[in-house]
C-alpha cells in the first residue's frame, strides 16, 4: 500500500543549502516525491543557541513501511554527513518523518504524527505552502489553527531569483 508522507528537513551547519539539495535527491532516489516547499530562514527553536537553520518540507508517495523508512532517513543522514551531536543541537542534516498517511505511530523511536509538529513554525509554514488543507491526522486541525497557538518566531521564504 502506498501512503502519502510528509518529511520536515533541517540543516543549520556547514553548506546549508547544499545538504538539504543532496537530502532531496537521496529521497527522490527512494519515493516518487509530489511536491517541495521553498525553503525558509528559521530562527532555532529550543534551549540551545545555535546558527539560523535552513528548513522545507516534502510530500511524498512511497510504500516503505514507517519503522523502515526511519531507518532510511537516519541513513541518508549518515551519508550527508551527520554526526551524533547533542539532542536538538546543531546538524548537517536532519530528516523527521511529520506525517505518515493517518496513521498514528507510537515506537520507541518513533512517533508519527511528529510529536512537536504542531507546535513548529519552521514545519507548518512550509507545509502550508505545499499542503494548504493539510488537516493533523490525530488533532483534526488545520494550519492556521495550530499556527494561532503557538508563539511568533521567525520563519523566512528564502527569495531565489528566477533565471536559477
Ligand atoms: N530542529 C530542532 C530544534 N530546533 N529549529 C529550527 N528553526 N529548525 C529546526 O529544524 C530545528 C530547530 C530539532 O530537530
Ligand atoms: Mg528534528
Ligand atoms: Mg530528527
Amino acid at each position: 500500500m502506498v501512503s502519502r508522507v510528509y518529511i520536515g528537513i533541517g540543516s543549520n551547519l556547514g553548506d546549508r543549502m547544499a545538504n538539504i539539495d543532496k537530502a532531496v535527491d537521496l529521497l527522490e532516489e527512494q519515493m516518487e516525491v509530489s511536491a517541495v516547499s521553498s525553503i525558509y530562514e528559521t530562527e532555532p527553536v529550543g534551549k540551545i543557541k545555535q546558527d539560523m537553520f535552513l528548513n522545507c518540507v516534502v510530500e511524498a508517495s512511497t510504500d516503505i513501511p514507517p519503522i523502515e523508512l526511519f531507518d532510511l532517513l537516519k541513513l541518508m543522514e549518515k551519508k550527508l554527513g551527520r554526526k551524533n551531536g547533542i539532542k536538538w543541537g546543531p546538524r548537517v542534516i536532519d530528516l523527521d518523518i511529520l506525517i505518515y498517511g493517518n496513521e498514528s505511530i507510537k515506537e520507541k523511536n518513533l512517533t508519527v504524527p511528529h510529536r512537536e509538529m504542531h507546535l513548529r513554525r519552521f514545519v507548518l509554514v512550509p507545509l502550508r505552502e505545499i499542503a494548504p488543507d493539510f488537516i493533523h491526522p490525530v488533532l483534526k486541525k488545520n494550519i492556521p489553527e495550530m499556527l494561532k497557538d503557538i508563539p511568533e518566531s521567525m520563519v523566512k521564504k528564502i527569495e531565489v531569483p528566477a533565471c536559477l
